[in-house]
């Protein structure tokens, strides 16, 4: 063993927790405080989210460093992505009873070389207007605020739902709680994800962010949010238009 890169990471991880106990002369109950509120973070089923939270971003820039530049940057995936969407033409299943802004979502998939790319697959996922994800909270089935949509023969999609709101990360378990101890708080700023996939290019994972929303410039999870897709706002129709055009990259 030795020498490879299991070992090169978890020793570079290693080297540097050493780094910050020496700095901060970290003391014994401060270090058995911090094993136990990691205990209780994973027994809360928090200990993905309290990873994430810290690291996704981080992960995340190193992706969008090393692809090339002509590529679309790469967003944090999240908790939330469902992979049993419905297939939707032109609509995602919206509840009347939450009413929230039209949103309409419309651009084109493209390869680095400017060609269009059909029959993608885009799943599309976003909160209700009242900050919560189907599938996942309140019972609201998985066909709402979701849904896969192909794109055209040349590229194109166009897509309907209603415009998310900003959103706490679960804050009433260890990680809410440990923003709050650190003076942070635990809102990420209204977004839209998406994951694009087609056979033979780079799977695509990204968001899209409201130009002017709150917390664009203070996301809990990245602190800046990427520039490339913030949105400026645009309203046609009474609906928040989201300009989105896209560039994938063929697979190794
Ligand atoms: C979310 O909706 C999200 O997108 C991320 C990255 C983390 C927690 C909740
Ligand atoms: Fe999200």
């Amino acid at each position: 063993m030795g020498n490879n890169r299991t070992d090169t990471v978890v020793s570079a991880i290693v080297a540097s927790v050493r780094d910050a106990i020496r700095e901060q002369n970290v003391t014994f109950e401060e270090y058995r405080a911090a094993i136990g509120y990691l205990v209780k973070t994973a027994e809360a089923g928090e200990l993905p989210l309290m990873i994430d939270m810290f690291f996704n971003a981080t992960v995340v820039d190193v992706i969008n460093q090393n692809a090339k530049t002509e590529t679309s940057p790469s967003d944090m995936e999240g908790p939330y992505f469902l992979d049993n969407a419905p297939f939707v033409d032109g609509k995602i299943k919206t509840m009347e009873e939450f009413g929230g802004q039209p949103m309409l979502l419309r651009g084109s998939v493209q390869d680095t070389n400017g060609q269009p790319v059909a029959d993608a697959v885009m799943d599309i996922w976003s909160s209700t207007p009242d900050g919560k994800y189907s599938g996942i909270h309140d019972n609201i089935p998985v066909e709402y605020y979701r849904g896969k949509v192909k794109t055209g023969a040349n590229g194109e999609y166009s897509v309907e739902s209603t415009v998310p709101v900003p959103y706490t990360i679960p804050n009433t378990g260890p990680c809410g709680h440990l923003l709050e101890m650190m003076g942070k708080h635990s809102w990420r700023p209204a977004h839209v994800h998406f994951k694009i996939r087609k056979p033979g290019f780079q799977d695509l994972t990204t968001q899209a962010y409201f130009e002017g929303g709150e917390y664009v410039n203070s996301d809990c999870c990245e602190g800046i949010v990427p520039q490339e897709f913030v949105v400026p706002d645009k309203v046609e129709n009474g609906a928040r238009v989201m300009d989105l055009n896209f560039v994938i990259q063929a697979a190794a």
